[in-house]
């Protein structure tokens, strides 16, 4: 009697034949529930889709729980973790030196907003290509909850403390001072996060994701404005989103009037269908607009708030050479000698 073998299923592999696996990273050390480790499975699942090289890739951070997280995806990847609320500075030196690499910022919003606003405010008005998350949950989770300076006005602490001072608004500032692709999500939702983080992928420039990511240890409780339960009550999606990259299909039935359609530098698409309003996300002005509005309705607005795809990054207007400076040689990098003799002719 013969006995046949059925051979193993051929492993799943995405268009430059990796699996998923080779996105991943470590284990969470995060506690179990911490939307952060959402947004880790959604970094890993749209890298391995895009087929981005992970050794392509430079992953930054600073301090907090949410900076941790560059250890939980892309383990194949560069990664670089830097003192607290200093990482714009980081990520603007390594992929100036080296513009071949794609660069990814993990964040919280104290890193970003309470001590790092400084660097973050100088990182907006360069358009450098980096894909900038901040993991919002609120407070300071890594230090046992303390209020950030995104928490809301009113918000209540598990102590019972309220906060009395306004929030900063992280894509108000990237709207206003210079950001080319804004949009806020929410760690729960994964089909509009997934279609964000695949358009920064694609995204020529500064892209500046905010995601409310509830902390479940110390800021998930009835009267904060970052729980689970708030943005189930609070969250109002301006649109639903669809990504189409540039590798797959475009063709697809558009009902008139319904779709808005983003075409992205490599010819991708973004496929905007309208939720209640027509909202055109290329208009600044709409998009602050609509954030003042939700604040006064105390909604969460989610979705793509703006997007540029026509201005100059920080790379081309310093005109940067396409070869990483490490490996310039020195002809390339300095002066020649004619040159510095003619300057020291001139101080003599
Ligand atoms: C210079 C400096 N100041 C203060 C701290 C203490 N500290 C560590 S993480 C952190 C805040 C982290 O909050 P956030 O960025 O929101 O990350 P989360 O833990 O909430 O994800 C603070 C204040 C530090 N590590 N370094
Ligand atoms: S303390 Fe909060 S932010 Fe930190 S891992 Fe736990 S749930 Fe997440
Ligand atoms: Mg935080």
């Amino acid at each position: 009697m013969s006995t046949t073998l059925t051979p193993p299923p051929p492993k799943k592999v995405n268009r430059i034949g990796l699996e998923v696996l080779n996105y991943k990273g470590s284990k969470t050390t995060l506690c179990a529930g911490c939307g952060h480790n959402a947004i880790s499975e959604r970094i890993v699942e749209c890298f391995y889709e895009m087929g981005v090289e992970p050794w392509r890739v430079a992953k930054f951070s600073g301090i907090g729980c949410s900076s941790k997280s560059p250890a939980y995806f892309l383990g194949l990847s560069h990664g670089f973790n830097g003192v607290h609320g200093r990482m714009p500075a980081l990520a603007t030196g390594a992929i100036l030196a080296n513009r071949n690499m794609m660069g990814i910022g993990v964040t919280g919003d104290g890193d970003t907003a309470s001590i790092g606003i400084g660097q973050f405010m100088h990182l907006l008005r360069r358009n450098l290509p980096l894909i900038y998350i901040i993991e919002d949950n609120g407070v300071y989770g890594l230090t046992k909850g303390q209020f950030s300076a995104t928490a809301d006005l009113g918000s209540k602490l598990k102590t019972g403390v309220i906060n009395d001072l306004p929030p900063f608004d992280c894509c108000a500032l990237g709207l206003k001072w210079g950001a080319t692709f804004v949009a806020r999500s929410f760690s729960g939702d994964k089909k509009q996060l997934q279609a964000i983080l695949k358009t920064a992928i694609v995204h020529k420039g500064l892209s500046i994701i905010d995601v409310v990511s509830p902390c479940v240890t110390f800021n998930d409780h009835e009267g904060s404005t970052k729980s689970y339960g708030y943005m189930k009550d609070h969250e109002q999606a301006l649109h639903e989103l669809d990504f189409v990259p540039a590798f797959e299909d475009i063709e697809v039935d558009i009902p008139e009037g319904e779709v808005r359609d983003v075409q992205m530098h490599d010819g991708s698409h973004l496929r905007i269908k309208k939720l209640g309003r027509d909202y055109d996300p290329t208009v600044k002005l709409n998009a602050l607009a609509a954030l003042e509005e939700a604040e006064k309705r105390h909604e969460v607005l989610t979705g793509v708030l703006y997007v540029n795809t026509e201005k100059p990054t920080l790379l081309d207007m310093l005109n940067m050479t396409d070869e990483p400076l490490a490996t310039l040689p020195q002809a390339k990098t300095r002066p020649p000698k004619e040159a510095l003799d003619e300057v020291m002719e001139e101080l003599r």
